[in-house]
């Protein structure tokens, strides 16, 4: 890293102790900006990095709520307001008994630089709560959303700050603090939320867009290479939102998808995958990994090792941060791995990370590669502010367009700094310098 930037770092270490997750996140941004800052050295004069380091605002809360045998618990609430220099704040909202400070700031921080990619008017910010909604009835889910909500609604607005969905967030939890929000504002206020029902103010493809852009993200990577995902082997990390979609994408582009996973274990299904069951399994009855392995034949559960020990063409990393290490990255590569694009955000360790751009692999990071789910949501904000519903064909093509876009936008940044090929680097840049700019235009703030 760059001696002065080495300077900003360790500030934000001082600054932050104890948030490794942010530490790493800081990290990647600042060894791809060397180039930009020989290029501005006005930034550093004017504390651009160390200001977009620091949070404008970071809100932390307490929850208390009641489970239905009437015990109370109290969890904690976050919600860390990281940059409005574009838009709104935007970004989603995690429950997860791993949530803390560093996890949000990670993801708030990541964020700022995937809204810029997207070329729409969103700000970056997260939130969520060590919450675990996990095993937990749907009433219990409710009381939880609405003691959320009651303290969250006052920092929040279609012009202010907009949540979404993120790990243990979806159409349900949604539903609820959309609800509360209503309840206590007395306004109908479709765009202070993304990830809404389609019956009230949600977005057509909303729920597979962080997914099917992930794979299409992957196949312009693969593109550039004279290949496509026809008759690829994909292997796809987690069962969640953006698993099942980044799976349902890819096999509708000709791929197969030998497995999946979750936090109690995976799956190889070298059959191909069967959608409707993982959906119904996941979605509907809100299942193990092992249900899907009972019901289906050619499905295996995983007995030692890791889903990365499979040999595929394509590794679709769509659960968590840092679920692919380096150890794990050199079998991938050892294996032929020839795409790597991340669903989650930061699910590559750095030495992974550093492995695959060594070893040629074509390395999507998440702040590009999962950007369309952002992106959907704020084309749902668009629809809102015009009460519109867009057909899923139509939103789809945009969506498409975007993730193009993106790819564009990456691929000749990193050319136009020497770096052909690497998309960290392009992803970090073409996302700082947009917010950069805005931020030297408002003056000092
Ligand atoms: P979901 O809650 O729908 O699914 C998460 C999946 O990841 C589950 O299969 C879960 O398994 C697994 N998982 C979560 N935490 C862990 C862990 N600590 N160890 C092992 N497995 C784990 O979340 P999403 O699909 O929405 O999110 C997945 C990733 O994608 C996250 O990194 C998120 O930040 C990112 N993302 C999401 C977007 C969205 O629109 N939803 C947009 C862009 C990025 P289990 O059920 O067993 O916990
Ligand atoms: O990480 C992400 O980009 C998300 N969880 C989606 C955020 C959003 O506002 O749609």
């Amino acid at each position: 890293m760059d001696q002065k930037l080495e300077r900003v770092y360790e500030s934000v270490i001082a600054r932050n102790p104890g948030e490794a997750e942010f530490h790493q996140a800081v990290r990647e941004v600042l060894e791809s900006l060397g180039p930009v800052i020989d290029r501005h050295p006005e930034y550093l004069e004017m504390k651009m990095l160390e200001r977009i380091c620091e949070p404008e605002r970071q809100i932390i809360f307490r929850v208390p709520w009641m489970d239905d045998k009437g015990e109370v618990h109290i969890n904690r609430g976050f919600r860390v307001e990281f940059n409005s220099a574009l838009g709104p704040y935007k970004g989603g909202l995690r429950f997860h008994p791993s949530v803390y400070l560093g996890v949000i700031k990670f993801l708030g921080f990541e964020q700022i630089f995937k809204n810029s990619l997207t070329g729409l008017p969103i700000g970056g910010g997260k939130g969520g709560s060590d919450f675990d909604p996990r095993g937990k009835s749907d009433s219990e889910v409710m009381r939880f959303c609405q003691s959320f909500m009651t303290e969250l609604y006052r920092h929040l607005g279609e012009y202010t700050d907009v949540p979404a969905g993120d790990i243990g967030v979806g159409g349900r939890e949604i539903g609820f603090m959309f609800g509360q929000y209503k309840r206590i504002t007395n306004r109908y206020e479709s765009g202070v939320l993304t990830g809404k029902g389609i019956g009230w103010g949600g977005s057509l493809v909303r729920t597979e867009a962080t997914g099917y852009g992930t794979v299409v993200f992957a196949e312009e990577m693969l593109k550039t290479r004279g290949e496509t995902l026809d008759g690829k082997r994909v292997m796809v990390s987690g069962s969640g939102n953006v698993a099942i979609y980044a799976s349902e994408k890819a096999a509708q582009l000709g791929a197969t998808v030998v497995g999946f996973s979750d936090s109690s274990g995976f799956v190889v299904d070298e059959a191909g995958i069967d959608l409707d069951l993982l959906k119904q399994i996941k979605e509907i009855e809100r299942g193990r990994v092992s249900d899907y392995v009972e019901r289906r034949s050619s499905a295996k559960l995983g007995a030692n090792g890791s889903i990365w020990d499979v040999p595929v063409d394509v590794a679709l990393p769509c659960a968590t941060q840092n679920e692919l290490n380096g150890d794990q990255a050199a079998t991938l590569i050892r294996n032929g791995v020839k795409v790597v694009a991340e669903g989650a955000n930061m699910p590559t360790t750095p030495e992974g990370v550093h492995l695959f751009q060594e070893a040629g692999v074509l390395f999507a990071p998440g702040k590009a590669a999962n950007a369309g789910g952002v992106a959907t949501s704020a084309l749902e904000m668009q629809q809102n502010a015009s009460r519109d519903l867009w057909s899923f064909e139509y939103t789809e093509d945009r969506l498409t367009d975007i993730m193009k876009n993106i790819h564009e936008q990456v691929a000749a940044t990193a050319d136009s700094y020497g770096r052909p090929g690497d998309y960290v680097m392009g992803a970090n840049i073409a996302g700082f310098e947009k917010v950069a700019k805005a931020i030297q235009a408002f003056g000092l703030v």
